[in-house]
């Protein structure tokens, strides 16, 4: 059987690229736009029909394009543009031939088909059931057998991400460990194995019920075995952003991570404890105990939070330390201002950080403690809370790789001259303004995936005060110029990407099995003393402790004042 080996090198980036996973990422890439669009389009109307001024769509429709909008941007976007991801940080980054690229495209038209099938299920105006579509909530069997077939694609892309890396070791393209983005890499991998395993136990019965061979789906286990799938799938997300912070650190400042150890163990401890965590999307199901409950969402998930604030703080680190060892070594924050602020890729990565750290691991903590969930449960702090995460964190990490990769993967320049790094301020700030204020609606208590927060015409009305209308009506502007921003992201990547100025660089060659194209060098250990007259205080990254303090303190203030908070909510006289 004949291997092909034809690679080339991106003379700009060094990295070396194999011809049939380059295809791969590139289709992956520009199918995972094209949800983007879509899931973007539809966000105008769960936009425009929230902000109650506006209140665009009727009910029926307003469900339907509420669930059309959760799948396509946190499936359909997020997965696609993940495999990606896995293809780069295991062929690209280990200079070696993709495993089985046949196979590779078998899932992504898997991949395809899924999708459409999922989308088509919703446009029929049957399976308008939510993101999470709890049973006993049904849609037309196209909607789980969409999800089942996308899953399967998407397993297929995993597999073939492992078998690459057997390639690479057995025909030695690195030498020692893989590089700490592939580490982060594998590391989502794994996890999405255990996370497809059990959307398969809880969408397979359910299909089967859909079609009426099954009679009955018992609603809590439902519950219970689709978080293991629905949130283990938003620790991929975090472990694929956060190998993406890495990447930018070091395509940006050649930044070395502090400790690879500590940072790889940090990796670890996604695997070991994210999947009790989903324990906190159960937080007011009856029938499970507050033992269980408790013991689920803090002792052992703070150890999967425990895991974020350590790669929240070393890749802001490393940065300093290289920022400090080129000469910004003044004061505590001259690494900071003096960093390249009008550079896509960095604003990225910098507002990824603090929106996912701030915003969401913040609010994250609050409402998965069993007493205080009560507070926001089933409101809109809840996607208030997942829009820093899965937006502000990972969507737009994903953009500011997309703004790297369009020169070195597409072979084209990134158009519009500065309007990539507009783009990213304009997307990071309107949705940092939707996290916040659908937060501080959801802390009056308006509800989430509710079509009218007047209750017009129902029997039991409430009053929602002032204050919360307000909130509506901010979010709704920061929803309008996130929405800018979207739209600034899809114009210039498609138009780069089909009609930018291209890049000349060397094409594919062939090269030999013995030939090779080299081995993945190692990056030098420092040597002792290479550090030495950086920083103050005794530490090399003075500047990025004082930011984990300020992190803290806000931690432990908004924590303090949510207790207080629920001392109100339910007064004991
Ligand atoms: C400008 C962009 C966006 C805007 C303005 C927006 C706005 C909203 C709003 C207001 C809701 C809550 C509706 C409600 O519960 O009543 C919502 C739900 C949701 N959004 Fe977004 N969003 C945007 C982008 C994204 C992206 C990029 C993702 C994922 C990567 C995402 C994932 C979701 C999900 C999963 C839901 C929940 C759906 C459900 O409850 O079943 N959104 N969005
Ligand atoms: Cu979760």
């Amino acid at each position: 059987m004949a291997i092909n080996r034809n690679f080339r090198t991106c003379p700009a980036s060094g990295l070396v690229f194999h011809e049939p996973a380059e295809k791969l990422m590139r289709w992956n890439a520009v199918l995972a736009v094209v949800f983007l669009l879509v899931g973007g389009i539809l966000a105008i109307g769960v936009m425009l029909t929230r902000w109650q001024a506006v209140h665009l769509l009727e009910p029926s429709a307003f469900y339907q394009v509420l669930t059309a909008h959760g799948l396509n941007m946190l499936v359909f976007w997020i997965i696609f543009f993940e495999i990606a991801v896995l293809y780069f940080a295991a062929s690209t980054l280990l200079r070696c031939r993709l495993a089985t690229p046949g196979m590779a495209w078998a899932g992504f038209w898997l991949m395809v088909l899924g999708a459409l099938m999922n989308n088509y299920s919703v446009i029929r105006g049957d399976s308008s059931v939510m993101f999470t579509s709890y049973a006993p909530m049904g849609a037309h069997p196209t909607f789980y057998l969409g999800l089942i077939l996308f899953a399967v694609g998407a397993l297929i892309a995993c597999f073939v991400f492992f078998g690459t890396l057997v390639v690479a070791k057995n025909e030695r393209t690195y030498v020692g460990s893989v590089p700490l983005v592939t580490f982060g890499a594998i590391t989502a991998a794994i996890i999405a194995v255990f996370t497809i395993a059990s959307g398969a136990i809880i969408l397979i019965p359910t299909l089967l019920w859909s079609l009426g061979l099954i009679e009955h789906i018992d609603s809590l286990m439902y519950r219970t075995i689709w978080w293991g799938f629905g949130h283990s799938s938003q620790q991929i997300n975090v472990a694929a952003h956060v190998a993406v912070w890495y990447a930018g650190a070091a395509i940006v400042f050649g930044a070395k991570p502090m400790s690879e150890k500590v940072s790889r163990g940090a990796f670890l401890l996604y695997i070991l404890f994210l999947q009790l965590a989903s324990a906190h999307h159960l937080l007011a199901d009856p029938g499970l105990t507050s033992n269980w409950k408790i013991f689920n969402t803090s002792y052992a998930m703070y150890l999967a939070v425990l895991a974020s604030m350590v790669h929240g703080l070393t890749v802001p680190g490393s940065i300093e330390v290289a920022q400090r060892l080129k000469g910004y070594n003044n004061g505590l924050f001259e690494w900071l201002r003096k960093a390249p602020w009008g550079n896509a890729p960095f604003a990225a990565i910098f507002i990824s950080i603090l929106g996912f750290g701030f915003l969401g691991g913040i609010s994250g903590v609050m409402m998965g403690t069993e007493q205080l969930n009560l507070i926001i449960h089933n409101t809109l702090y809840v996607p208030g809370h997942f829009h820093a995460t899965v937006v502000l964190g990972t969507t737009l990490a994903f953009m500011g790789l997309t703004y790297f990769l369009i020169p070195v993967l597409f072979r084209r320049k990134v158009a519009f001259g500065n309007l990539a790094t507009w783009q990213v301020y304009i997307f990071g700030i309107g949705m940092a303004g939707v996290s916040l204020f659908l937060m501080g609606a959801g802390t009056l208590g308006v509800p989430r995936r509710h079509w009218d927060m007047s209750f017009a015409g129902n029997a039991f009305a409430h009053e929602f005060p002032g204050s919360a209308w307000l909130m509506m009506t901010l979010a709704g502007i920061c929803g309008v110029i996130a929405l800018v921003g979207g739209a600034l992201y899809v114009l210039i990547t498609v138009w780069s990407v089909f009609l930018g100025e291209k890049v000349e660089t060397p094409g594919f060659k062939r090269v030999s099995a013995r030939e090779g194209v080299g081995v993945v060098p190692l990056p030098a250990p420092d040597q002792p003393g290479a550090h030495a007259g950086i920083g103050t205080w005794g530490m090399v990254a003075p500047g990025t402790f004082v930011l984990a303090l300020v992190f803290l303190s806000s931690f432990v203030l908004y924590y303090f004042v949510n207790w207080k908070y629920l001392s109100t909510v339910w007064p004991l006289k």
